[in-house]
């Protein structure tokens, strides 16, 4: 097996088991078990003439090589083209992009840097894996400096339809830079169609029966990969007792309450504000249900210096506490709104010990929260997933209760029937979903990637 070299923007600490951000999580799991090396950035902005070597260590089977970035790159590359241009236009919310000529220049400086650094470490026969927006024109780069590997590329969050794609400049440029890449993985069979439709219209290329997109003498395969989580230790995480969890559900248990649960970096792609008002909405049309059930959210901070980030904290934190306001009674809070990072172990109790998981992003590349919300259900009582249809995951998870994250309404009716399912149905659901989860966990995902990668075999033809 040849060496696999897997390049982020970020590497996950893998000596701790918690990670918020569903590409950490997944990588981390994915790599532990077949070793290998992970490159990307450290974290630390620093002031530099002379790009530093990688930084280098071993945890575990995997090495890790870290470089630093400057702050001008933190700002142009991270800030702004990756997270200001490239996060809002991928998730179809053309309203939030800024532009500037001055992000690109630093996005394409980045790349170059992740070039250099990357050629101290690669051997010959390695195999390289690039992940996510950040560095797309990263195999562009390693080519340019000689580099014959086979390269791949994964895409964790949506590929817009190329009218929304065409909004940004240097479109085309972002889309050859792709075509660099051996493998191009997506998350949903609607992201690998974009991209097509994209490279059908602009760069007149063409689309072979086995789903190989033809751009001159190159060949490049683009499949769909959907991205699964290690179901087995989530389980046995969720089933190990947690004493805070469980005295907290003992509480609710005797009160007669129940618990909706939601978990999300605070982004504003993953719904919160419909997402609560719809909590509310459900207090509103069904009266029976205050005082019986509560709203859980836990929102992660992430990307705190973008401004959109600041005003949609802002946004949640009044419509919580408004709820709160409107509803609440001496001994019942409706909205829990925890703005902060809880360890995974209490997480998968807390997922456990909630009647409904309710997850509803705008758009959303995958949503591996849902994976894990089934994953900790036992099956003498299953919760119920309430699941945006714009999620990734909806592709694949047909027995969740899909909702439209737009419609309040239709949300808080949902809510509703979840809270209510009989436990027969609940069980038949739990069932399914969890046999999904189970083939596509997330060796799956690395096989399926890593068999296109290295040899060649594209979906139509295994
Ligand atoms: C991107 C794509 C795609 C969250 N809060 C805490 C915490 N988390 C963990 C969750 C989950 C992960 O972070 C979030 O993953 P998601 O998939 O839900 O979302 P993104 O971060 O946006 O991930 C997404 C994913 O990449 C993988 O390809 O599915 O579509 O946007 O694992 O559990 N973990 C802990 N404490 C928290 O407070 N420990």
């Amino acid at each position: 097996m040849n060496r696999l070299v897997v390049v982020s923007n970020r590497v996950a600490d893998l000596t701790k088991g918690a990670q918020a951000g569903g590409l950490a999580v997944g990588l981390a799991d994915s790599l532990r078990e077949r070793g290998g090396v992970w490159m990307g950035w450290d974290g630390q902005s620093l002031k530099y003439e002379e790009q530093p070597e990688p930084r280098i260590r071993k945890a575990g089977e995997v090495t890790q090589a870290t470089i630093p970035l400057t702050d001008q790159d933190y700002a142009e590359y991270y800030l702004g083209f990756a997270n200001s241009v490239l996060w809002p236009l991928f998730h179809y919310r053309l309203d939030l992009v800024e532009y500037k000529t001055a992000f690109l220049e630093g996005y394409r400086r980045v790349n170059a840097k992740f070039a250099n650094a990357l050629l101290s470490v690669l051997r010959p026969d390695d195999v390289i894996w690039i992940h996510d927006y950040h560095l797309i024109p990263l195999a562009a780069e390693l080519r340019q400096r000689g580099c014959k590997q086979r390269i791949g590329f994964f895409l964790h969050i949506p590929f817009p339809p190329p009218e929304i794609l065409a909004a940004v400049p240097r479109h085309r440029w972002l889309v050859e830079c792709l075509m660099e890449f051996d493998v191009i993985g997506f998350q949903t069979l609607t992201d690998r169609g974009n991209l097509q439709h994209y490279v059908e219209d602009h760069l007149g290329c063409e689309i072979q029966e086995d789903g190989r997109i033809k751009l001159g003498e190159r060949e490049v395969i683009a499949g769909c990969y959907p991205i699964g989580i290690d179901v087995e230790s989530f389980v046995e995480m969720a089933e190990k007792p947690n004493d805070e969890v469980q005295i907290e559900t003992h509480r609710r248990d005797i009160l007669g309450r129940r618990q909706i649960i939601g978990v999300d970096r605070l982004d504003y792609t993953k719904g919160l504000p419909d997402r609560l008002r719809a909590f509310a909405r459900l207090l509103e049309l069904y009266p029976e249900m205050r005082k019986s059930v509560a709203l859980m959210q836990i929102a992660t901070p992430t990307r705190e210096e973008v401004e959109a980030y600041v005003d949609i904290r802002k946004e949640l934190e009044a419509l919580s506490g408004e709820i709160n306001g409107r509803f609440a009674d001496f001994n019942w809070t409706p909205v829990r709104y925890i703005h902060g990072t809880v360890p995974r172990d209490a997480l998968a109790a807390l997922y456990r010990a909630s009647q409904v998981g309710f997850v509803t992003p705008l758009r959303d590349g995958m949503n591996l929260v849902a994976k894990e919300y089934v994953a900790a259900q036992s099956m003498d009582n299953p919760g119920v997933l309430v699941l945006s249809k714009f999620a990734g995951a909806a592709e694949d998870l047909h027995e969740a209760l899909i909702v439209n994250p737009y419609d309040v309404d239709d949300m808080a009716r949902n809510l509703c029937r979840a809270l209510t399912m009989p436990m027969e149905e609940r069980q038949e659901r739990q069932k399914a979903l969890m046999q999904r989860i189970r083939e596509r966990d997330a060796r799956h995902w690395l096989n399926t990637f890593m068999s296109a990668l290295e040899k060649g075999e594209t979906q139509e033809t295994t």
